[in-house]
This record gives structure tokens, sequence and C-alpha cells, in this order.
């Protein structure tokens, strides 16, 4: 009835080899989670005074990046640059992209749209993002109705975790409205050099902006709906 020695041994081994497996990866490699990110439009009719799309803020295209440290997409205070100018002003993303693409520092990158390209209402923009604790995410995409301006996540992008624990729900309080200081800004709606009254082929038209430095959209004299109005990012992660 006596197992030998080797039968009574090797489960022991094996199950030692599999936890000294497990804790081995634990510690150099943490589990990644993905997340899906929901971008909404939730302009309406009327958002804004003015008859162009009645009124409702379409939303460009957008480019995405996750990655640890400092937003890799721009930097507040500072000038844009060529990639940035083209999404502000033309909801044009394929700088961006090829951009951060190029930068070791970047997790993960690319561009979201809806179906059809542009963000209107009730048509979300969905994508999908892996990232570990510490990592965080930018978006930039275009207020279609002005002239340079876009919503990114405002300091230096959103935290996908607090702590080890994903971050999950709503996460508009979070988005900011910025000038890219690229263009000379008109009241939302209005003006000829805004991207619904350009040719549509037409690029990086209207004068220099006297402000270059990338800051939050000014209500100069301009009437600014808020961010919520407009705009909807939600993050779920897998569970
Ligand atoms: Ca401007
Ligand atoms: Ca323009
Ligand atoms: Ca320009």
């Amino acid at each position: 009835m006596k197992k030998s020695l080797v039968l009574q041994v090797l489960p022991l081994l094996t199950a030692g080899l599999l936890v000294a497996g497990c804790s081995e990866d634990e510690v150099t490699e943490p589990t990644a989670t993905t997340f899906t990110v929901t971008v909404e439009n939730v302009s309406q009719d009327g958002t804004l005074a003015t008859t162009r799309a009645n009124g409702a803020v379409p939303l460009s295209p957008g480019a995405y990046a996750v990655y640890q440290g400092a937003n890799p997409m721009f930097t507040v205070g500072q000038a844009s640059d060529a990639g940035l100018e083209a999404i502000a002003e033309d909801g044009e993303t394929a700088m961006t992209v090829a951009t951060l693409q190029a930068n070791s520092a970047v997790k993960g990158s690319g561009a979201f749209m809806a179906t059809g390209g542009p963000i209107l209402p009730g048509v979300p923009a969905t994508f999908t993002v892996s990232a570990v604790p510490g990592d965080r995410l930018q978006i930039a995409l275009m207020f279609v109705q002005s002239n340079d301006w876009f919503y990114a996540f405002s300091g230096e992008g959103l935290d996908l975790f607090n702590g080890s624990t994903p971050v999950s729900g709503d996460v508009t309080s979070s988005i900011a409205l910025y000038d890219a200081g690229t263009e000379e800004d008109t009241a939302p709606g209005t003006g000829p050099d805004q991207k619904p009254a350009q040719d549509p082929n037409a690029i990086n038209v209207g004068s220099a902006d006297d402000n270059t430095a990338i800051r939050p959209a000014s209500d100069d004299g301009f009437s600014i709906p808020a961010n919520n109005s407009v705009i909807r990012v939600t993050i779920t992660p897998a569970s």
C-alpha cells in the first residue's frame, strides 16, 4: 500500500514550482486591465446660439495615448505642435497618432471616431486600452464650432487607477476645453474661418492667434457651453 517516494514527493514539487512561478510573475509584470472608453456627444439643437448645425456642437475624431508621467500630446502654457494644431483647427488626427506611435514612452495610442467619422449626437465613439497601475490616458478632439478649441483631460491626463483600483464610470468632470493658440477666435458657431464655414477640404485656414500658448478656452465675450452639455466620457474596466 505504500507509495514510492517519487510519487509522494512529485506533487509537492510541482505545487511548489507553480507557486514560485506565480509570485514571480506578479512581482515583475502586473496584470493589465482592459478599459473600454466611450466618448459621446450630448449637445443638442440650440446648445449654441447659431444656425450652423442647428446650434449643436459636432465633435471631431480624436487621438488617444496611454503613458506614465507627462502628457505626450501637449503642455499647457506652451505652443501646440503641428499635430495638435491639425486636431484643434480641422479635426485631423493622423499627424498626432504618427508622433505618438513613434514615441517609445507611449504604451498605446491611436485614433477614435464614430461610425462615419465625426462624433455627433447619438453616434458615440468607443475604443479600448490596456493599462497597469500608474498609467494615464489622454485624449484630444476638436470642438468643431470653433477656430482652434479641443477637449482633453486636464492636468497631465486621467489617472486610470486609484492605487490599484481601476477607474470606472463617468469621468467628464476631468475634461477641459482648451484653446490651442493657433488661430484667432470668433464666438462659437460664428465667423468665416471655423471648420463648418470653410471649404470641407481646406485645412489650416484662419489668422494666427495673438496668444500662442495652449490655455483654457476663454469666454472673451463669448458664451461657452458647459463641458457636460457637449461631451460625456465614460470608462469601463473589464471585470
Ligand atoms: Ca484661439
Ligand atoms: Ca480655421
Ligand atoms: Ca493654423
